[in-house]
């Protein structure tokens, strides 16, 4: 078993945040603490309260849960790829492909979060990573933000995309969930699907949410373009593309 770590090694320690809709108040810390109570944190200590607008207020408790977790029954799925650099993607493609690879992403319906597929695709890349179109071997179009499923689709006709990447943010009212669908069902109905290897990630996108909806991979934050290219690479190569 292994238990959060505060001041002392298995002290089951932990800290969160939330918001109120009460005024910061001497009540309102008392409501907070009630809530950590109820949600099984003893000795709940509010150490912040801030006003956030009129009537509202943000929290937060430092407090102990008597939890644990079995960290050998806990299993997740993970993207099944190697793990390589850019320059070994680059020669991968080289000896396996005579032609240029195309990599189409975009952030697609009402999102409007952009960094996510920048940093995946744009040539500057993100934290120290190149994006894709920086590799050689690679043809990448990066649409922006707020696409269109059917725009999407096109572009991908277009320019006979290999491999589809979409970003998703925004999970509000599950709206991602319904855009990431969508997209599957619309590739299914022109015959594209099985076409193109299809990707999407996001803050909150699991490899395991991406595979329940009907996407190949799913990569969520601590990936960068290196991970996808090499998934997407030997995808292909699996395919006989
Ligand atoms: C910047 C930002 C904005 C900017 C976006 C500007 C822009 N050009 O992108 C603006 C101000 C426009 C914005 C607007 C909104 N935002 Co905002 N935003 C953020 C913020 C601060 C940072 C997001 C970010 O850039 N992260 C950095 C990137 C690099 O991380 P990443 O996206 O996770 O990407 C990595 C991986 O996930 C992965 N990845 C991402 N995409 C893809 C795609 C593929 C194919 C692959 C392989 C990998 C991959 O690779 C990346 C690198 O490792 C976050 C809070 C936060 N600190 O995270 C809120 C946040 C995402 N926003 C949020 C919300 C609610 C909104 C609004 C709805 C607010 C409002 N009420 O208007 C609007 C929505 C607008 C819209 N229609 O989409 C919420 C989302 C909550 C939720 N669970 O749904 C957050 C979490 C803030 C919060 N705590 O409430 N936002």
């Amino acid at each position: 078993m292994i238990r959060p770590y505060g001041d002392t090694l298995d002290d089951g320690k932990v800290q969160l945040s939330f918001t109120l809709p009460v005024k910061a108040s001497a009540k309102g810390m008392a409501c907070a603490r009630d809530l950590a109570r109820q949600m099984g944190l003893s000795d709940a200590l509010v150490v912040d309260c801030e006003a956030v607008g009129e009537g509202f207020s943000h929290y937060v408790v430092y407090g102990r849960v008597p939890y644990g977790v079995d960290e050998e029954a806990i299993t997740v799925a993970e993207v099944d790829a190697p793990v390589m650099s850019m320059e070994e993607v680059e020669s991968r493609i080289a000896s396996a492909f005579d032609r240029e690879l195309v990599f189409v992403g975009a952030s697609t319906g009402s999102d409007a979060h952009t960094v996510g597929i920048d940093a995946i695709m744009n040539m500057k890349g993100y934290a120290g990573h190149y994006g894709l179109e920086r590799y050689r071997g690679i043809r990448a179009y990066n649409l922006g933000s707020q696409v269109p499923n059917e725009v999407f689709i096109n572009k991908a006709l277009e320019v006979k995309a290999d491999v589809l990447l979409v970003s998703q943010t925004v999970t509000q009212k599950d709206v991602h969930l319904k855009n990431l669908v969508e997209l599957v069902e619309l590739l299914e109905a022109e015959g594209l699907r099985e076409k193109v290897v299809l990707i999407c990630g996001g803050a909150r996108i699991t490899h395991e949410l991406a595979k329940e909806l009907g996407f190949d991979a799913g990569f969520g934050p601590g990936k960068f373009a290196e991970d996808v290219a090499a998934f997407a690479v030997e995808e292909l190569l699996r395919r006989g593309r």
